[in-house]
């Protein structure tokens, strides 16, 4: 393997094709053969075949360009409504995820003490046997609630969810309480669906981004859109503390101070219902609660909120009545991870009733279209065992509209630590770096240290594979099958491009072995990864080898009437929540103060980067080459201050932990603030290539949460810089 590539080298390998990454892996047969038989692929082996990416969850379509039986290239699919023909930089560097030469590639056993990073190479027999044993253990001498599955949303997560559930245990972690809680659980309270859908069409004028960085948070998709809506002369307003490249394309950029949008938001609310300026009819005919919501936005002023926000009462008035006269084609946007603060799902309850009050559903907003997940079969399976067990997450009864799938993975995680109500003794993980991605390293490290067995499934060794009993090693996206994706009215196909590397298995292999040995085989009747999709699609009575070819099933169109009714207890949108205020909650949005850093602090901020995903893509070599040198973003005024000059070190502190880093001085970041992006600091030696660079903002996160939504509260810490 070629260690160190240059751009040029890769251009140049890319060219001459045949072995560019020579490792001699070619199409698997079964595969190619069906490209060929489609016409895809010639006898010499040129052609295409589509796929999916999973270089992020957006999963968009890909084509895999191949030469001489070789993937040599990764292009976006036309046909896919995500990629519409284009894939994003980390979905091109795709192959470099494939052939990193820190793949694990066989089963492992941890020899050393954890976190010592010793492991020998086992057989999948021996590593499947010893895992099943282990948590059979734990399940006759604790009962199933010992074992903790955790998992970040993937295809396979389905049968994930199935050895879960089969398995016994009520204790389930995903990335969900991390990153979305706080939109979803205000839309599904207001609307009755968890995300409406956002149309950009030709005759949107007007869109309000609080914290949505699109340009480099990316979604293929709605990335394109909001840049043709900007080429088309739409106005955007947005709101971040930080100048990002979302800021730079922007018509107009608020730097508004962390933790007051929601007294934004409702302050835009105060102009909308004082100058009337909203849309009678459809508030009569489809909400419930406008008075109530009269009455409490009374003393939201826009003079009120100048204090709060830091943005002056004029503009924030002006963009209230720009907002509405665009109306009914304005998008006041609810954001993606939106986790920030313990009083995020007001900013996000407060959105949401912005774009009820001018009436622009079915015109910017709309019930997402059904996916067409119903009209696939899947293997006949007994029914659950139930569990009688509290779940160690407090839902529902500490976080009782949190949704149970949805959940809190950091109470979770701090209830692991406490043991309490009850201890758990062992912890499944697959698809997931929570040692990363949870707020307080540290916790999360001792939390590790109470379990008796940790297993991981990953491509390589994340830092929570490296803290790990056993590393159960996934074969990469290109190199499996995965169940089916259906997105909107089309049905897409994940193949292997790529014959596995080494002993590397799919998830859907995995977790049947692990079924079976835990004596659960009835719930996994599928007797490879191709039965499974053929079982899937029996009832579509499509062929295999037709969905292979064409990469996706195009199911009959199922143009769905423009929709004015929403699942909530009312049937109407909920500007008043009857559910919310039952249970000791305000039934409307209200300003909640949010805690401010002590003199000398700063907000502590985090947020995606263009070229990474998370923390999982900082080994991929060529997203590496890419990257930007991860340092700690500080204004360029407080740091001539303190005498930081650009690249000095710095010591940061928060209450929970410490971390050096080198600094970027920027004019493009409040003053009370700090940047850093998720992603380094990694603790794993196994990722040779990430190692050793930047620093974890997770180790210095403290654990906050929203008592509504369960959401984490990610920009809620506070933190001291030092030079050193
Ligand atoms: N390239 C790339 N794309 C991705 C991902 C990735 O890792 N890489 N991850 C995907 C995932 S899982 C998610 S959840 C989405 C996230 O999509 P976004 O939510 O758009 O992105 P983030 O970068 O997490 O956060 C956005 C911004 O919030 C700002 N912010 C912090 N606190 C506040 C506040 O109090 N108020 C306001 N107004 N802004 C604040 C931060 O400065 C940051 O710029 O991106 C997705 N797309
Ligand atoms: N400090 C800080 N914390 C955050 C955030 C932040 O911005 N800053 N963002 C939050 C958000 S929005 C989210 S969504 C969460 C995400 O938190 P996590 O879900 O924990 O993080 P990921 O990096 O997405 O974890 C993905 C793991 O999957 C592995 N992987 C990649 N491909 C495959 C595969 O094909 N098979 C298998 N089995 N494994 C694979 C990667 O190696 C990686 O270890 O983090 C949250 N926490
Ligand atoms: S947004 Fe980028 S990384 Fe995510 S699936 Fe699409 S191409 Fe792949
Ligand atoms: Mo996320």
């Amino acid at each position: 393997m070629t260690i160190d590539l240059t751009r040029r080298d890769f251009l140049k390998m890319s060219a001459t094709t045949a072995g560019a990454f020579a490792v001699g892996q070619l199409i698997p047969p079964m595969v190619a053969q069906a490209a060929q038989d489609a016409g895809l692929l010639s006898p010499s082996g040129d052609g295409f075949i589509p796929s999916m990416c999973e270089m992020c969850v957006w999963r968009c379509g890909l084509i895999a360009k191949v030469r001489n039986g070789r993937v040599v290239k990764l292009d976006g699919n036309p046909d896919h409504p995500h990629s519409r023909g284009h894939l994003c930089v980390r979905g091109q560097s795709g192959l470099m995820n494939t052939y990193d030469p820190d793949r694990v590639l066989t089963p492992l056993i941890r020899t050393g003490k954890r976190g010592e990073g010793r492991f020998r190479k086992a057989t999948w027999e021996e590593a499947l046997d010893l895992t099943a044993s282990k948590m059979l253990e734990i399940k006759n001498t604790y009962g199933p609630e010992a074992m903790v599955f955790s998992s970040t949303h993937n295809l396979s997560q389905v049968q994930f969810e199935n050895l879960l559930y089969a398995y016994g245990s009520p204790n389930y972690g995903t990335q969900r309480s991390l990153c979305f809680n706080a939109m979803i659980v205000s839309n599904l309270l207001t609307y009755g669906m968890e995300e409406p859908a956002r149309i950009y069409d030709d005759k949107l004028q007007y869109i309000i981004l609080t914290g949505r960085n699109l340009m480099e948070a990316i979604s293929t998709s709605e990335t394109g859109e909001l840049s043709e809506a900007i080429t088309r002369g739409v106005k955007v307003v947005y709101l971040d503390p930080r100048f990002t490249k979302t800021a730079a394309k922007a018509t107009e950029w608020l730097p508004i101070k962390p933790g007051t949008d929601s007294a934004f938001h409702l302050a835009m609310l105060n102009v909308i219902i004082n100058e009337k300026l909203y849309n009678q009819s459809f508030v009569d005919q489809y909400t419930v609660g406008f008075d109530e919501l009269v009455k409490e936005v009374e003393k939201y002023t826009p003079e009120w909120a100048a204090t709060i926000t830091e943005i002056p009462a004029e503009t924030i008035q002006r963009i209230a009545r720009e907002f509405a006269a665009a109306a009914p084609h304005a998008l006041a946007h609810n954001g993606w991870r939106t986790s920030n603060f313990q009083n995020s799902f007001q900013t996000e309850r407060a959105i949401a009733i912005l774009n009820a009050l001018v009436g622009n559903w079915n015109v910017t907003l709309q019930a997402a279209a059904g996916e067409g997940s119903g009209v696939l079969g899947k293997p006949p399976q007994p029914s659950y065992p139930r569990s009688s067990a509290l779940r160690l997450d407090g839902v529902p009864g500490k976080y009782p509209v949190v949704p149970l799938k949805i959940g809190v993975f950091q109470e979770l995680r701090d209830n692991v630590l406490t043991g309490q109500p009850y201890q758990a003794h062992g912890w499944f993980i697959a698809r997931q770096n929570p040692v990363m991605s949870l707020p307080d390293r540290t916790k999360t490290l001792q939390a590790f240290e109470k379990m008796d067995f940790i297993v991981t499934v990953d491509i390589l060794m994340n830092d929570t594979a490296w803290f790990s009993d056993v590393v159960l090693p996934e074969a990469s996206y290109l190199e499996r099958y995965d169940p089916l994706n259906p997105v909107g009215s089309r049905i897409f196909l994940r193949q292997p491009v790529i014959d596995p590397q080494g002993e590397a298995k799919s998830a859907l292999w995995i977790y049947k072995q692990l079924g079976e040995r835990l004596g659960l085989g009835d719930y996994f009747q599928y007797k490879d990864e191709e039965d499974y999709i053929r079982q899937q699609i029996a009832p579509l009575g499509v062929s295999f080898e037709e969905l292979k070819s064409k990469g996706f099933i195009e199911l009959p169109s199922n143009e769905e009437e423009a929709s004015y009714s929403w699942n909530t207890p009312s049937g109407k949108i909920e500007i008043f929540s009857d559910t919310l205020s039952k249970i000791g909650f305000p039934g409307v949005p209200v300003w909640q103060e949010p805690p401010q850093p002590p003199p000398g602090r700063f907000y502590l901020l985090t947020g995606k980067v263009a070229q990474a995903t998370q923390f999982g893509s900082q080994n991929n070599q060529l997203l590496n080459k890419y990257a930007d040198e991860p340092r700690m973003w500080m204004n360029i005024d407080v740091a001539s201050e303190r005498g930081i000059e650009d690249g000095d070190w710095v010591e940061v502190l928060s209450d929970v932990g410490q971390v050096n880093v080198q600094v970027k001085v920027t004019p493009a970041i409040r003053h009370d603030c700090v940047y850093m992006t998720p992603g380094y600091g990694h603790l794993s030696k196994g990722l040779t290539t990430a190692f050793g660079r930047g620093a974890s903002s997770s180790v210095l996160h403290v654990t906050y949460t929203d008592p509504i939504s369960g959401g984490q509260a990610l920009s809620q810490t506070f933190v001291t810089v030092r030079k050193v």
